[in-house]
């Protein structure tokens, strides 16, 4: 029993530094680290623009009868932003962050294939590429969905639409091959002894992820094909007037796209059931429910993609149906919430920026979460169908559940890639700056959503409240984005400047936290035997029995010349 722990590598952090360098080695790279942080930094940028893009709307929204944009512009900019925040942030984000832990958390030397996971990285670099292309001539104004008849030739003609089109091509792609890839990885590559019961709950996420990819992304790559045959090679399949119909479309985006809503969540509720135990110091509550509820709801997710279409001409039955499925995923996700509150109760709660940004999500998701129960239930979304309501809605769902579990995941992981901590002065500004501009922004949707004012809008009278409850509107997105522009700035320094963080900073309880920060190329000099759920706690606990010849609670920290203690 005692034979497991290995020990830790001394030569290792050396041999970091011989790694090549220079913007060569980068491009041709396979090595899944440097893939994650090439994912990251493409994804932040893309980030960066669909928030740009997110402000822009928001100052023209900020006054009634504004005309800081066109109509034309204001469609160009809710549809580049959706699909920016959606197809080149949320999901590769999460690409990138599982590329570079995946392998570290299951005790891998990489991914399964290195060379398809680098082809990946750089389908989604061209799929970016060709959109953003768009912005020279036309870009798509259909909006994140491209509704038909509004996506066809008629109403869209312009190349932009096309761009849309091929984005989704490329960067479908570039997630399939990424899920084969990651599954690949965790059904073979997995440590000695790491059997499913004690697989990270990041890990059962990003697995899930992956299922989630791999039969949703085939579907909207077909139904953008049919769209680029209508527009280009005559045929009708969304054209009513020649026998086809618009609601193919709907059934084929959505059938997409309500698995791509958890495609964008499961990873965030993999990454909070990871940093809450860290820093409650106890082990995660209900281990098997999480993993167990993590299944569930991929399962139920696809059963329940008309509840975007309750306006739509179909059978009540199914009407019926699909709001009780709709509901019955509130149980594994209430299960989740319950498990994650249990974690953090009668913990010995750390409250660093990583737990902050989680406790946000869970406050916000949560809303979104009600919210969502009210719009599926089909009479009420007949009445707040295409309001700011449904706006609120889902920023709730994915900018709480997406957005700030990347921002924990950043705050916990960065030192673990670079060396160096982050501030956490500078961590929590930025946390209280992006909670309260969220909420700043879009609590108060609702409310604009109940009176009535449709989205994808560009303009509005000023009739009851509408001007000062937009203005709040905007006013918060400014906050939320001095908030994000706080994490740039911190990242930005502590890159060079930030304290060395060492191998292990948080006391964390997965194997990435066994090799030095950052990892050496090969990730483990030797990869230890795997012997429970919190590996790093078995760890640090033999590591105190050997050298004070006690039995310890699992909370020492390894010292990193574990070596000399003779381990
Ligand atoms: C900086 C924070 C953000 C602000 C201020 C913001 C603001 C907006 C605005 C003003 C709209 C257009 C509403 C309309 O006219 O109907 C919109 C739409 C949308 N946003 Fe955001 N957003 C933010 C972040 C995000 C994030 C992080 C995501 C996804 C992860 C996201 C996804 C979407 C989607 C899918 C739409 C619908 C686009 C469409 O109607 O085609 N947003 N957002
Ligand atoms: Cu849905």
């Amino acid at each position: 029993m005692a034979t497991y722990v290995a020990p830790i590598p001394q030569v290792s952090a050396s041999r970091a530094q011989r790694q090549a360098s220079g913007w060569t080695s980068w491009i041709t790279t396979t090595d899944h680290k440097r893939i994650g942080i090439m994912y990251m930094v493409t994804t932040f940028v893309f980030f960066c623009l669909g928030g740009v893009e997110a402000l822009m709307m928001r100052l023209q929204l900020g006054a009634p009868n504004n005309t800081l944009v066109t109509p034309a512009v204001y469609n160009q900019l809710f549809t580049m932003h959706g699909t920016t925040m959606v197809f080149l942030f949320v999901v590769p984000m999460f690409a990138g962050l599982a590329n570079y832990f995946l392998p570290l958390m299951i005790g891998a030397r990489d991914m399964a294939f290195p060379r398809l996971n680098a082809l990946s990285f750089w389908l989604l670099l061209a799929g970016g590429v060709v959109f953003y292309a768009s912005i020279f001539f036309n870009p798509p104004e259909a909006g994140w969905t491209s509704y038909a008849p509004l996506s066809n030739a008629n109403f869209s003609p312009s190349g932009g639409q096309d761009a849309w089109i091929y984005l989704i091509h490329l960067t479908g792609l570039s997630s399939i091959l990424g899920a084969i890839n990651f599954y690949a990885t965790i059904a073979n590559m997995r440590a000695r002894g790491m059997s499913w019961g004690r697989l990270p709950l990041f890990i059962w996420a990003i697995l899930t992820y992956s299922v989630l990819i791999i039969f949703a992304m085939p579907v909207i790559a077909a139904a953008v094909t049919l769209l680029l045959t209508d527009r280009h090679f005559g045929t009708h399949f969304y054209d009513p007037a020649n026998g086809g119909s618009p609601l193919l479309w709907q059934n084929l985006f959505w059938f997409f796209g309500h698995p791509e809503v958890y495609i964008m969540v499961l990873p965030g509720f993999g990454i909070v059931s990871e940093i809450l135990p860290v820093f409650a110091r106890k082990p995660i509550f209900g281990y098997k429910a999480i993993a167990a509820a993590t299944v569930a709801i991929a399962f139920l997710g696809f059963l329940t993609w008309a509840h975007h279409m309750f306006t739509a001409p179909i059978p009540e039955a199914i009407l019926v149906f699909v709001m009780l499925s709709s509901y019955f995923i509130a149980v594994p996700t209430g299960v989740k919430i319950l498990n994650w509150i249990a974690t953090l109760w009668r913990g010995t709660i750390e409250f660093k920026t990583p737990l902050l940004f989680c406790a946000g999500f869970i406050a916000l998701f949560l809303i979104g979460g009600i919210s969502g129960v009210f719009l599926a239930t089909f009479p009420v979304d007949w009445q707040l169908n295409e309001t700011y309501f449904v706006v609120a809605h889902l920023h709730f769902v994915l900018m709480g559940g997406s957005v700030f579990t990347i921002f924990a995941a950043i705050y916990y992981w960065f030192p673990k890639m670079t060396g160096r901590m982050l501030s956490e002065g500078l961590g929590r500004l930025s946390f209280v700056l992006m909670f309260v501009g969220f909420l700043t922004t879009f609590l108060i949707q609702h409310v604009i959503g109940l009176d009535g004012m449709p989205r994808r809008i560009y303009e509005y009278d000023n009739v009851g409240n509408l001007h000062l409850y937009n203005l709040i509107s905007t006013v918060g997105s400014f906050i939320l984005g001095l908030g994000v522009l706080v994490t740039i700035v911190n990242v930005a320094r502590s890159v060079k400047v930030g304290v060395v963080a060492g191998p292990d900073p948080w006391k964390g309880n997965t194997l990435e936290w066994f090799t030095p920060s950052p990892p050496p190329q090969n990730n483990f000099d030797v990869i230890p035997v795997v012997r429970s759920a919190e590996p790093m706690k078995d760890i640090r606990r033999e590591v105190q029995r050997r050298t004070t010849g006690a039995d310890a609670t699992g909370t020492a920290t390894v010292p990193s010349g574990a070596t000399q203690v003779g381990v």
